[in-house]
């Protein structure tokens, strides 16, 4: 027994791994093993040779017990080592980023009007792309004579046997205020912002376009009110305190006095940038609401008034983040993407900053 303990102890001593320090367990532990053939072998045994043999047999499985565990730990602590010393991460290896999409900029321009606006008490109003010849061009006194309405300006649809009027994409967003007007009852303060249509197609037009138009309507509302409006707009937008307006007569059905909206520029680095006054840049139209138009919409013009406004947002982003062309805003191309995309977490805020 004393061979067999010393011969067991020996193994344990010099087994190289874990798989072998099993091995030597198994020979010994096993169902087959030495040791157990020795416990097995007890009870076969007279009481009183079990009473010398059961303690010496006991014993020794114990200790071969205690020696595998003792042997084990060293050697897992020297595979441990061994690893730590071999599994370095270099710092320096170029990380693999998971792409991601950007927010396209005519998406960050018209959250940055929604935030501006909302701080001048102003709600978001949406409405359907596919629009009525009523909504788009009636009720805001234009005429049926009036070029905007020609086939060729127009993307109209088939006309059905229904008799019913005739459906087009909308022009502008105007039929979404005429909308507002015609559900809620005034004071009204809205911005509509989204997709217009137009036959039109060079370097400064695209066949689909994006717009703003922006509405209040109540008692007593004169063109102070508007230019205070675009004025405090204007400068939250372009971020700058030094934007000067123009407001020059001008002409629209819908609205009367009319006013086109200059805003002055400067040359910074041979650039045209958005304030001063070297010179001046039309970005707006505005004007009082044509009383016609009120009174289209069911209300009582001499007891409501109003001012409205439209612009182009891709005009706006296009002045704002300093783009060239506008069709590269709808060709898709990843690289022009990246280079102007924003951040989808990079959310405008009035108190974060509105844009880049
Ligand atoms: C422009 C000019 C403008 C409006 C849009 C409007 C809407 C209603 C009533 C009266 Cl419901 N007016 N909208 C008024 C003046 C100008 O847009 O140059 N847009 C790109």
């Amino acid at each position: 027994m004393d061979q067999l303990r010393e011969d067991v102890l020996a193994a344990i001593d010099v087994a190289a791994g874990p798989d072998a320090l099993e091995a030597v367990r198994v020979h010994a532990l096993g169902k087959q093993g030495t040791v157990t053939a020795l416990l097995k072998s007890l009870g076969k045994m007279t009481p009183e040779e079990r009473q010398v043999q059961g303690p010496r047999i006991h014993g020794l499985r114990e200790a071969v017990n205690a020696a595998i565990g003792a042997r084990r730990e060293k050697l897992e602590a020297a595979i441990l080592a061994d690893k730590l010393a071999s599994e370095t991460l270099d710092m320096t290896l170029p990380v693999d980023v998971p792409t991601s999409g950007t927010v396209h900029p005519v998406s960050q321009v018209m959250d940055e009007l929604a935030e501006i606006f909302a701080d001048l008490g102003f709600a978001v109003a949406t409405g359907p792309e596919i629009e009525d010849d009523w909504h788009n061009f009636t009720a805001l006194n234009i005429p049926d004579t009036h070029p905007a309405r020609a086939m060729h300006d127009t993307f109209y649809f088939p006309p059905d046997d229904s008799g019913e009027q005739k459906m087009l994409l909308r022009t502008h967003t105007s039929p979404v205020q005429i909308r507002t007007m015609v559900d809620q009852k005034p004071p009204i303060r809205i911005i509509a912002p989204g997709r217009t249509y137009r036959s039109d197609s060079d370097a400064t037009h695209t066949p689909m376009f994006h717009q703003v138009e922006g509405l209040v309507i109540d008692k007593g509302i004169t063109l102070g009110h508007l230019k205070w409006t675009l004025e405090t707009f204007l400068k939250a937008f372009f971020e700058r305190d030094d934007i000067v307006l123009r407001l020059r007569p001008s002409y629209f059905p819908f609205t009367e006095p009319s006013a086109e909206v200059d805003v002055g520029f400067s040359i910074e680095k041979g650039k045209r940038v958005i304030g001063g006054s070297e010179g001046w840049m039309e970005v707006l139209g505005s004007g009082m609401v044509h009383p016609k138009v009120i009174e289209a919409c069911g209300l009582d013009p001499k007891e409501w008034q109003g001012f409205a406004f439209g612009c182009g947002i891709d005009r706006l982003a296009m002045l704002k983040y300093g783009m060239d062309d506008l069709r590269a805003f709808f060709d898709g191309d990843l690289r022009w993407l990246r280079h102007y995309g924003f951040s989808a977490l990079d959310v405008p805020t009035l108190s974060g900053g509105v844009g880049a």
